[in-house]
């Protein structure tokens, strides 16, 4: 197995304090029983910023805002005309999976988990890409299997066919996920997994109807503050109330597209639920992308050593989040 930090600067990392990671009831416990919630945050499309993910930048992320755990979120498919790894040809494909190591390392090092992200979207569902899948999770899970880090997330967010308006069901996620889950536990049975849910992870109550039949299996739920609210906060007390294990990969400030204005109050309420409840959470994203749901600010170039005046208004509400 790889060495994990567990002491960093005279203290505990997140590792140190809570090692192997499994899932009891509708919590994630650690390595003594104890419910974690781990706070983080996720990187944006690894195709198209693969330069965030260095040890400068997750060092400054973790030594300023006590992040536990990073999302690498690798886009299965092409978007923004960058390609993903089902699209791209084998040499793009071999430097995603350099980044994710790398990325995996880095969190190693600074012993902070590290969850590793099947990112679907427009591919909106997860059995179009299921081969590139099973090639992708039996070529890296051999790998991973050495790092007790390590959270694997197979398919972000099911969503729609905008040509036919046709909506991915839980029963073909199912599907998917019975597939997928016996190759990554084939290999490696130790971790978690997080499996999305239907309408961009927000259905976790159809889940929590007929969950998986496997150990250590977790459940997707997706926000943008401003564009889901109570309707979607009563999905997840629905779910919870099932025992239903909640994994918040993702969530904005801003609305569901990642930009539009900042809603403070949704946000506040949906973070105390979450705390309530001590479900982990992820906010999107880490990039200096022009629009609301970047960190950092479009003019800033710097991959670390960040201070307050290189983040942008989520960047603040990232903080916030992150030291609570
Ligand atoms: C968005 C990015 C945006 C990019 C778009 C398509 O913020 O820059 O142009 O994807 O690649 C999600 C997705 C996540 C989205 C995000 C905001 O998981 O990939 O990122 N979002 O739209 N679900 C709900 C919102």
């Amino acid at each position: 197995m790889k060495t994990i930090t567990l002491d960093r600067n005279g203290k505990k990392t997140a590792y140190g304090q809570h090692g192997h990671l499994s899932v009891s009831g509708k919590n994630m416990v650690d390595a003594n029983g104890n419910i974690v919630q781990l706070r983080g945050i996720s990187t944006h499309n690894l195709s198209s910023y693969p330069e965030y993910v260095c040890n400068e930048c997750f060092t400054s992320l973790v030594d300023n805002y006590d992040v536990t755990v990073m999302r690498l979120a690798m886009y299965s498919a092409v978007a923004d005309g960058d390609n993903g790894y089902s699209d791209g040809d084998d040499a793009h494909r071999d430097e995603l999976e350099k980044l994710i190591l790398s990325g995996v390392q880095i969190c190693a090092e600074l012993g902070i988990y590290c969850i590793v992200d099947w990112h679907i979207l427009f591919d909106y569902d997860p059995n179009m890409n299921i081969d590139m899948a099973i090639k992708f999770w039996k070529k890296l899970c051999p790998i991973l299997k050495e790092y007790d880090n390590v959270i694997i997330e197979i398919c972000n967010e099911p969503n729609m066919n905008f040509d036919t308006g046709y909506k991915v069901t839980w029963d073909e996620i199912s599907v998917f996920a019975n597939k997928v889950i016996p190759v990554i536990k084939e290999i490696d049975d130790s971790k978690i997994i997080v499996v999305g849910t239907p309408t961009w992870s927000q259905d976790v109550d159809i889940a929590s109807n007929s969950p998986l039949k496997y150990d250590n299996i977790m459940y997707t739920l997706h926000f943008y503050a401003d564009t889901h609210r109570d309707e979607v906060r009563d999905k997840a007390g629905y779910a919870l109330a099932k025992n239903l294990p909640i994994f918040v990969t993702e969530f904005g400030v801003g609305d569901a597209l990642g930009d539009g204005i900042i809603n403070d109050e949704q946000s506040d309420i949906w973070i105390k639920l979450l705390n309530d409840n001590s479900i982990s959470y992820v906010i999107w994203n880490l990039s200096n992308k022009a629009e609301t749901s970047s960190i950092i600010k479009a003019d800033c170039t710097k991959l670390g050593a960040f201070t307050d005046d290189d983040l942008t208004e989520s960047g603040k509400r990232m903080k916030k989040y992150m030291n609570i």
